[in-house]
């Protein structure tokens, strides 16, 4: 795999800007749940609960390939980039296309920000089975992993196992971690640490895990059960993780995606879809949250992890009120599906820092920033809000906030749950687009 250098000119990236035929975006956090929604519907994902939990990759995984931006579309390439290659302060680049410590260049994100977080990437199996073609971009970049779908419930739970022993397995579902291992075994290659991607979550959840024989059609049990099933499988999955592979693990989605109010109840506390809702009831995260600090390790910080966190900041905070203060949680993730139009400077960075502010670390978990208009420009103000997002987190930290991670939603465009927006940082030949450079703090990206 070539390596490309990071930094390039101004005019390599203008070169670059193809034509931009862009299908009209979905709303993202800003404009309410539509997409998320969309995107969440246990029917929409090859991990719904029909599924096999052999079958551990996702839909963005299987889809890879088959869309996304087309070659020129807002790419910067590999020759381009190493032939305008100029180092992060300025300073010409080798121009034979390859980076190198040595030359005083900066390998990647995961070096640019390493005073700051670690950098991460969501990846689905589909990545670990192709790794030829995605290893060297992923090791100059990212230090931290986060398994796209095969660390959710649906992947971890074992539906023959667990019917097969019912008398031993009623109040203890069966567990199985093969869907993962590809994640772990390079994460332990590469020496890069894993965010855990999540234990309690309305979707990607199976409804046999809540019903009295572990079959799709059952009968759901009661709250008494369903709370020691919830506290054995957060014993289970973090105890296998500790004790086979300690401190891999150093961030844990105790709980996704709990509070909405849009299809939730008077309080806000998500109801639709949700059977942890139907069988434990309305306090079912803050549960959650008792379970996992008892089982986890010091080592693994507890997440609350949610959508459109900047326009439900004080929702969030008001539910989690109790659980902080009993010292039951470490951090707030912000998802941070963005759009192109959402105020990231100003809106978005406030919410980070409401959070910091009433002593949560924040990491932002799922970053991608769909474009919604075609047109030439587009990808350039997609850059400009990568850099702002960058930028706007690093500033926060070096103000003395803990912000602890930065984590993009996927590789790139072509294996991106949001194909349709081009959201991410490299188009579907991995060559890295503006909004790497604007993530690189390149100079060649205007600021917003
Ligand atoms: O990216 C994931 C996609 O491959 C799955 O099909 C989908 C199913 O729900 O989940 C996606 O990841 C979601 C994440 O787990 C939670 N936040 C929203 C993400 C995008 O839908």
């Amino acid at each position: 795999m070539r390596r490309w250098i990071l930094a390039v000119t101004a005019a390599a990236l203008l070169f670059s800007f193809g034509a931009c035929g862009r299908q009209e975006g979905k709303d993202s956090e800003s404009g309410g749940n539509t997409q998320m929604e969309e995107g969440n519907k246990p029917e929409d994902s090859l991990a719904s609960e029909d599924r096999d939990t052999e079958n551990g990759s996702g839909a963005g995984a299987e889809g890879a390939g088959t869309n996304g931006a087309s070659e020129g579309e807002g790419a910067v390439t590999g020759t381009e980039a190493g032939a305008a290659g100029a180092s992060k302060d300025g300073g010409e680049g080798s121009g034979d296309g390859s980076a190198s410590a040595e030359e005083g260049q900066v390998t990647g994100l995961a070096q640019l920000y390493e005073e700051n977080f670690p950098i991460g990437v969501a990846l689905p199996n589909y990545v670990f089975s192709h790794i030829e073609e995605y290893e060297q971009v992923i090791v100059d970049n990212f230090n931290s992993i986060t398994c796209e779908n095969e660390m959710k419930p649906d992947s971890l739970l074992d539906k023959k196992a667990s019917q097969a022993d019912l008398e031993n397995t009623y109040l203890r579902a069966a567990v199985h971690f093969d869907n993962c291992m590809p994640a772990v075994e390079f994460a332990l290659k590469h020496d890069m640490k894993i965010r855990f991607h999540t234990l309690v979550w309305h979707s990607q959840t199976p409804k046999w895990f809540f019903t009295e024989d572990y079959t799709d059609n059952g009968e759901l049990v009661d709250r008494e059960t369903m709370l020691t099933r919830m506290e054995n499988y957060i014993a289970d999955v973090l105890g296998y993780f500790q004790e086979n592979y300690p401190g891999l693990i150093y961030a844990v989605d105790v709980v996704n995606e709990a509070f909405d109010v849009g299809n939730g109840d008077e309080n806000g506390v998500r109801m639709k879809d949700n059977r942890w809702y139907d069988t434990v009831g309305d306090d079912y995260y803050y549960h959650a949250f008792v379970f996992a600090r008892r089982y986890a390790s010091e080592d693994m910080k507890l997440f609350y992890n949610d959508y459109g966190c900047m326009h439900k900041t004080k929702l969030i905070l008001d539910h989690l009120k109790q659980a902080k203060e009993e010292g039951l949680i470490d951090g707030i993730g912000m998802q941070s599906h963005l759009s192109v139009t959402d105020d990231i400077r100003f809106t978005f960075m406030l919410a980070a820092k409401e959070f910091c502010e009433e002593g949560y670390e924040v990491q932002a978990t799922e970053l991608d920033i769909g474009v919604k208009e075609s047109g030439k420009g587009s990808f350039r103000t997609q850059g400009s809000k990568y850099k702002s997002f960058f930028r706007g987190m690093q500033n926060l930290q070096e103000e003395g906030w803990p912000i602890t991670n930065v984590t993009v939603w996927g590789l790139n465009d072509a294996l991106s749950w949001r194909k349709d927006e081009s959201a991410l940082m490299f188009d579907e030949d991995m060559e890295p687009k503006p909004a790497y450079l604007g993530a690189m703090q390149d100079e060649s990206v205007w600021d917003e």
